[in-house]
């Protein structure tokens, strides 16, 4: 069956959606045929894969005939409106927006921590956001060796998550302010040239933003845990690709730094960089381009028993959207789950 494959990628002219591309081709999934799928605006384009390019061409409910397995990132929107088409059609999805996530039909499923969800797929999977990615790759170790009771995260977020628009506007700005210019902000609030904007996506009544509350939410999901507190802050930086985060992890059970070093040492998808007497941690500049989830900075907190605090990086593009979307697919192949068991299931 692999032989005879045949993948859509939907939103293909966009950050995630080439990486996506690349991904497949890099990591030699068996599709026999890849399909490059955007709006309007974008037909009759062309994306690079392989050694040449692929055409665009418009998505509509109709793109899916004959398609095993659809990877979206369009924005929730799109995935709202033509993933059911998607299902409907035998075509399974892997859904990289926000739009499935906490919908209980559809499993949300980073590979190291929880691939057994997939067993019970209806069609759509989702990908979890980014910043949650790479937090649960190196908690979920941690979790298994001492029992997280709470977690206090602050992320430093790269431009690159927004898409090519927001590259492009950072590119921009930085210019601007070197010619002694007014610099334009479109994308982002404010300007996010030497900024810091302690503000991801849009503010909620209790104060918080849909960033924040995504990595509370989804934490627990993907973890399958509720008891484990979540509290988020997410910070836009003038950052290009990779996400930092800091986090302050309490245990129920005695944990050691060096134990929390030896644990990750040997966890699937994840680097420990952590030499300070040679200045080694983690930083975006090293993470971008890479796929591990890299942690270092790791220590006691010394305000609290049973508490370590420790520095987690990794490139947004990769394991926060594109990379874990074709592992999830890498894993639904080996566990022969690539089928929709009910194409009504959405309708
Ligand atoms: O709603 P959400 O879930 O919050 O998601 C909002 C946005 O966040 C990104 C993603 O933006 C998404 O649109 N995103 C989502 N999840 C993410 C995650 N986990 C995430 N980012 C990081 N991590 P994006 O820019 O990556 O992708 C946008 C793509 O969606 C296509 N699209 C939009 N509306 C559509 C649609 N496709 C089908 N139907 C619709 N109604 C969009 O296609 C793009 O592919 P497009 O035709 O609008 O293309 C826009 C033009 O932009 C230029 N361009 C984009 N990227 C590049 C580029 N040019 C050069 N290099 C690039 N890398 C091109 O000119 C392209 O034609
Ligand atoms: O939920 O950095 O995947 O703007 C997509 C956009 C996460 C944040 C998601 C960004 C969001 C991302």
């Amino acid at each position: 069956m692999s032989a005879s494959l045949t993948v859509a990628v939907v939103g293909a002219t966009g950050a995630v959606g080439r990486e996506m591309l690349s991904t497949l081709a890099s990591r030699d999934f068996p599709a026999s045929t890849c399909i490059a799928l955007a709006s309007a605006r974008s037909a009759g384009a062309v994306v690079p894969f392989k050694d040449g390019e692929l055409p665009v061409r418009e998505l509509t409910e109709h793109s899916f005939k004959g398609v095993d397995l659809a990877l979206f990132s369009a924005g929730g929107g799109t995935s709202e409106t033509f993933a059911p088409h998607a299902v409907k059609s035998g075509c399974v999805v892997v859904d990289n927006s926000s739009a499935w996530r906490m919908d209980e039909r559809c499993p949300l499923v980073v590979p190291e921590v929880n691939p057994h969800a997939l067993a019970c797929h209806k069609g759509i999977i989702a990908n979890p956001n980014c910043s949650t990615i790479q937090m649960v790759v190196a908690l979920q170790p941690l979790h298994k060796a001492a029992g997280i009771t709470r977690i206090v995260v602050s992320t430093y977020q790269a431009v690159s998550g927004t898409g090519h628009k927001a590259v492009t506007e950072l590119e921009t700005q930085v210019r601007q302010m070197f010619n002694m210019t007014e610099p334009a902000v479109s994308v982002y609030p404010h300007r996010i040239a030497f900024n810091c904007l302690p503000q991801i996506d849009a503010f909620l009544d209790n104060g918080y933003t849909k960033e924040e509350m995504k990595m509370v939410m989804e934490t627990a999901k993907i973890m399958e845990d509720p008891s484990i507190k979540v509290t988020a802050t997410t910070v836009r930086v003038p950052v290009f690709y990779g996400h930092s985060e800091s986090l302050n992890v309490e245990f129920a059970r005695p944990l050691t730094a060096r134990e929390a070093r030896a644990v990750l040492s040997v966890a699937p998808g994840v680097t420990v960089l952590d030499n300070p007497a040679e200045k080694i941690y983690p930083m975006p500049i090293h993470a971008a381009g890479e796929d591990n989830v890299f942690v270092g900075r790791i220590r006691q907190d010394e305000s609290r028993p049973n508490a370590l605090n420790m520095w987690v990086v990794a490139d947004n593009i990769r394991k926060g959207a594109a990379l874990n979307a074709v592992q999830i697919a890498e894993q639904l192949l080996r566990d022969k789950l690539l089928r929709v068991p009910d194409p009504g299931a959405f309708a």
